[in-house]
């Protein structure tokens, strides 16, 4: 890609909405605003973040966006409500190319993120992307194919041992929402903040997330088993998490043990996963005319 294509990337996660301008893996700017969940309609929340980054306009010729939640033929659902409340069947990309006036594709914010990782991050082959952030979205790269539709949504998976959703057991919701009787109103941030006080009640939270996690990794490694397992999102990445959740995989025989990488993008792993689907479809459209 050239410095002059630039591509507007979108991602609108359960906690924060980002917006970049997107070269190859280089971020040229970026703005963050909070997620308004249960304020207003997606269209206003988009026309907000459009407002933001009004400045921009000409600078991009084509746009990426990457949601938490299925999009199906450019229409945006949620799967879990408890990450993020938006109506079924929500027209993004007609409400995208509205407000952008350019050639637009949309995605799950995971699934970009898995491409971002294996098109610009560390290694080879296989990988399964996890991001453990307000839910835990996946994504998965097999011989070179990113899986779309439903195929990633681990944090949608049942568990064992309790009801409902694996996400609602493990992510930052559970971690904030098992704080209450401890640290009432306590962000995720804030649990880590008392863990690394040495809080025992904030380790105990943390630990029992991380397990859980653990599980998940190793029936990703027994389903795919991928090269690697690439960890993200704002729970994911949180110091000292990872290394919590190999504690849990220390005692698995080496062939069925997972290998766990950091998100080699950061949270810059979904802008620049949808900024290069974006600019992969439009270019293949030109080569098609
Ligand atoms: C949920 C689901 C996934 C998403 C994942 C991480 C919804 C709204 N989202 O499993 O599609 O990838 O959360 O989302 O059903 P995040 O907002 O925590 O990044």
């Amino acid at each position: 890609m050239s410095g002059a294509e630039a591509v507007l990337a979108l991602d609108i996660g359960g906690t924060k909405m980002l917006a970049a301008l997107v070269c190859g893996k280089t971020v040229a700017d970026s703005v963050t605003l909070p997620t308004p969940k249960g304020k207003g309609s997606p269209a206003e929340w988009l026309e907000a973040l459009f407002a933001e980054i009004a400045h921009w306009r000409g600078a991009y010729e084509s746009v990426g966006v990457a949601v938490t939640g299925i999009v199906d033929d450019g229409l945006w659902s949620p799967l879990n409500r408890r990450t993020l409340d938006i109506p079924d069947r929500f027209p993004l990309l007609k409400t995208v190319m509205g407000l952008s006036e350019k050639p637009a594709i949309a995605a799950n914010d995971a699934q970009a993120a898995a491409w971002g990782e294996y098109r610009f991050g560390d290694g080879e082959g296989d990988l399964v992307f996890l991001t453990i952030s307000t839910g835990i979205g996946g994504g998965i790269v097999l011989d070179g194919k990113l899986r779309t539709g439903l195929a990633g949504h681990f944090g949608l998976t049942l568990g064992q041992d309790f009801e409902g959703a694996l996400e609602d057991h493990v992510s930052g919701n559970f971690i904030a929402a098992a704080a209450t009787p401890h640290m009432p109103g306590a962000s995720a941030r804030e649990v880590f903040e008392a863990a690394a006080r040495g809080e025992g009640w904030a380790e105990a939270i943390l630990d029992l997330s991380a397990r859980r996690a653990a599980i998940l990794c190793r029936n990703i490694k027994l389903t795919f088993d991928p090269s690697r397992i690439v960890i993200g999102g704002g729970i994911g990445l949180a110091p000292g998490y990872r290394a919590r959740i190999e504690a849990h995989l220390q005692d698995v025989p080496e062939r069925l043990r997972p290998r766990l990488v950091p998100a080699r993008l950061g949270d810059k792993a979904g802008v620049v996963g949808i900024a290069d689907l974006a600019h992969e479809t439009m270019t293949q459209n030109q080569t098609n005319q």
